[in-house]
């Protein structure tokens, strides 16, 4: 049987390690790097006309006769481009260290059927998308624990929650953040940062409210309440609320998936919601509207607003600060110190911050998923062995909440009172 040459289009993104434009398609299981430079050819962020990041170029690829007696060798492949620039060379590259393998499995198997006689279209199309889907799950769940370990922070998109939703959530913050403070001061806040916090000294641009276990049944009715909500705030709140804690747990499962580890992850968890709104004036400028810190819980999913920047991370490889960019319809995740203590120093609990850029008000709502509310904080025992003793003793969650309050360590430097001393 002799297998004919064969044209493929691969696609490549542009790879500079760029916070601004990483991006997790939780649909298509891609992972997207856009970059903000300009790309000759292209425009301003590497874009073509139609707003794609992803470069695509034609290629021929030449496989030599494949025969069922011949189809376990590993045969030279030619990969001709029509672009033969540096664009071109990479993503010949790319082929050669990961698609060679992957079409030349495709031409095995398609030989080996016909060595038996054939299969029918059908059956190699439904074969093809099954082995496709599930690869592209465990790729999209390995590419996740990646942006927690390298970065700790990364974009959702195809998330599943509706624009719609998001951008009526949005309005229904940005309503309850304009109330009389009398009535906002309902928002009780009985320990620091889990209610209403008013303007004041400290926070001087700041201003939020929140909805303590959120996820519990009650918490946004409650929440509601305080504030006296309309049918629709309240229809609203709770959809987003509900929305963000499936998708929470979601992100758990894929996790746990990229981990390597089963079981689950984030259930009975405490998580909280807040409402942030910035007050940016021309005379706050350049100042800071949150200060650096890294979140306390296990991760946080971030509405940033959808036009006025400010958010700023710092990488972990460089030590750089950088700003992250708005991108409307996404969602920001941000890995926090209670991921770093379960994956055993694995993850990323990245620290930020938000200054002002612009004297435009802005909107944030964050859902964060912070620790077991039964059970102590411990690491992964999979993750622990010889090579990676463990690094922190186990701790309640509420505990190291406190912790981090009174020792003045936003940044998660209070986790270093729960250090093993085992290495
Ligand atoms: O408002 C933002 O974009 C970020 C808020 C933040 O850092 C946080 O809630 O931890």
């Amino acid at each position: 049987m002799v297998v004919e040459r064969r044209r493929l289009e691969l696609a490549s993104a542009e790879t500079r390690q760029s916070i601004l434009r990483r991006t997790v398609d939780l649909e298509h299981g891609a992972l997207i790097l856009r970059s903000s430079m300009p790309h000759p050819g292209l425009g301003r962020r590497g874009q073509d006309a139609a707003d794609n990041s992803l470069l695509k170029a034609e290629k021929l690829v030449e496989i030599p006769y494949i025969a069922d007696e011949n189809a376990d060798e590993d045969p030279d492949v030619t990969v001709t481009l029509k672009n033969d620039g540096s664009i071109g060379k990479r993503l010949k590259e790319a082929f050669l260290a990961k698609g060679k393998a992957f079409v030349l499995e495709q031409v095995r198997v398609f030989v080996v059927a016909m060595a038996k006689g054939g299969s029918t279209k059908e059956e190699l199309r439904a074969r093809c998308s099954r082995r496709r889907s599930n690869a592209s799950r465990s790729r999209l769940a390995e590419k996740l624990v990646r942006a927690c370990e390298e970065w700790g922070c990364f974009r959702l998109i195809n998330h599943g929650v509706s624009e719609k939703l998001m951008s009526e959530t949005k309005a229904v913050t940005r309503s309850f953040l304009d109330l009389p403070l009398e009535i906002k001061m309902r928002n009780p806040s009985p320990v620091e940062g889990k209610g209403y916090i008013p303007l004041n000294y400290a926070t001087p641009v700041f201003e939020g409210m929140g909805i303590f276990e959120s996820a519990s049944p009650g918490a946004v009715d409650d929440f509601c309440n305080q504030l006296g909500a309309s049918p629709h705030q309240r229809e609203i709140m709770f959809k987003y609320s509900q929305a963000l804690y499936d998708l929470a747990q979601d992100l758990g499962a894929k996790l746990l998936e990229g981990m390597g580890l089963h079981g689950d992850l984030f259930n009975g968890w405490s998580c909280q919601l807040r409402l942030n709104k910035y007050h940016n004036t021309p005379q706050s400028v350049g100042q800071t509207g949150a200060v650096m810190h890294s979140d306390p819980g296990f991760l946080t999913i971030l509405q940033d607003d959808e036009i006025i920047g400010g958010l700023e991370a710092v990488s972990r490889n460089t030590g750089e600060l950088v700003p992250v960019d708005p991108m409307p319809g996404t969602l920001m995740v941000n890995i926090g110190d209670i991921a770093k203590v379960w994956s055993n120093g694995r993850f990323c609990n990245v620290k930020h911050r938000v200054q002002c850029y612009e004297a435009k008000i802005r909107t944030s709502i964050a859902l964060f998923v912070l620790g077991p509310r039964d059970t102590k904080v411990e690491t992964r025992h999979e993750l622990v062995d010889s090579e990676h003793p463990n690094l922190y003793i186990p701790f309640d969650f509420e505990e190291y909440r406190t912790l981090r309050i009174t020792t003045r360590a936003p940044t998660g430097g209070a986790l270093e009172l729960f250090r093993a001393t085992n290495f």
